[in-house]
C-alpha cells in the first residue's frame, strides 16, 4: 500500500520512483533465468544474442503481489494487466549519446489506439547508469495529453497523428511544452519506476557497456472502449487515488 505523500507525487509528477521494491532474492533469480535462457553470462559479450526471445521472468514482474496491490490501490479494481514485456538494449559503443528529443505515449504502436493505458511499470534486470539506455520521461507531462485530449477528445482514438501540428512538431506535442526537462530512469537492479499511462517517454541509446534489460508491466481500464467516449475534467475519474 502506497502512503498518501507517495500518492500525491504520482499525481503530481505523473511517476514515482519505488527504490528496491522488488527484492534481492527475485532479482537475483531473474538473472540466472535470464542469462541461462541465453546460453551466454554479462561477461560474455562475444556471445550475446542479437535478439532476446521468448523470455519470461518467474515470477512475472507485472504479476508479483506487490505491483498487483498497487494497481489494485489506484485503479480500485478496474486495471486490467500486468505481465511482463522484456526489452533489451545491447550496447552500442558506435553511437553518441544524447537525450531524446521526444518520446510517445503507449498505445499507439501502430494506426489507431489500441487500447489507452493507464498505468506502466519497468524495473531492470541489471543495474543502469546514465547513458546506458535508461527509459527517459518527461516529468509531469501526464497533464500535457489530458489537456490534449481534453480540447480534442476524438484524437483518443490516435487522430492526433493526422494533423498539420503533429507534421511539424511529432511526438512532441506532448512534451516541447513540459515544464521539465527529460529524466533517465537511472536506477538499481530491482528498482521500480512507476508510470501514467500519458507519460510521455522514450528508450534511449546504450552507450555503455553494461546491457539495458528493461521488464515492462502494463495495465489498462476493464471498460477500455467506454473510457474512451469522453474525457472528463478530473485527470483521475477512472482512479481511486
Ligand atoms: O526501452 C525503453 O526504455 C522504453 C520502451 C518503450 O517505451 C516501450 O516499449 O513502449
Ligand atoms: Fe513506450
Amino acid at each position: 500500500m502506497l502512503d498518501q505523500e507517495q500518492v500525491e507525487n504520482f499525481k503530481r509528477n505523473g511517476h514515482l520512483i519505488l527504490r528496491g521494491l522488488i527484492d534481492e532474492e527475485t532479482v537475483s533469480a531473474w538473472q540466472s533465468q535470464f542469462w541461462d535462457h541465453l546460453g551466454c553470462r554479462i561477461d560474455q559479450p562475444e556471445k550475446w544474442p542479437e535478439k532476446v526471445e521468448g523470455f519470461q521472468p518467474s515470477p512475472l514482474f507485472g504479476s508479483m503481489p506487490v505491483l498487483t496491490f498497487i494497481a489494485e490501490q489506484f485503479g480500485g479494481g478496474n486495471f486490467n494487466g500486468g505481465g511482463c514485456g522484456v526489452l533489451t538494449r545491447w550496447p552500442d559503443t558506435n553511437q553518441s549519446w544524447s537525450m531524446p528529443d521526444t518520446g510517445h505515449l503507449d498505445g499507439y504502436p501502430g494506426e489507431g489506439c489500441q487500447a489507452v493505458l493507464m498505468m506502466g511499470a519497468t524495473t531492470y534486470l541489471h543495474d543502469v547508469e546514465s547513458k546506458g539506455g535508461a527509459y527517459v520521461y518527461w516529468p509531469g507531462s501526464h497533464d500535457i495529453a489530458h489537456r490534449y485530449f481534453r480540447k480534442y477528445p476524438g484524437r483518443i482514438e490516435g487522430t492526433f497523428r493526422e494533423t498539420p501540428e503533429w507534421e511539424k512538431r511529432g511526438w512532441g506535442i506532448f512534451s516541447d511544452d513540459n515544464n521539465e526537462a527529460p529524466k533517465e530512469f537511472v536506477a538499481k537492479a530491482g528498482d521500480v519506476i512507476l508510470w501514467h499511462g500519458w507519460l510521455c517517454h522514450s528508450g534511449s541509446t546504450n552507450a555503455n557497456s553494461s546491457p539495458r534489460v528493461g521488464f515492462f508491466a502494463r495495465w489498462v481500464h476493464n471498460d477500455d472502449a467506454g473510457i474512451r467516449k469522453s474525457i472528463p475534467e478530473d485527470p483521475w475519474h477512472h482512479w481511486s487515488i
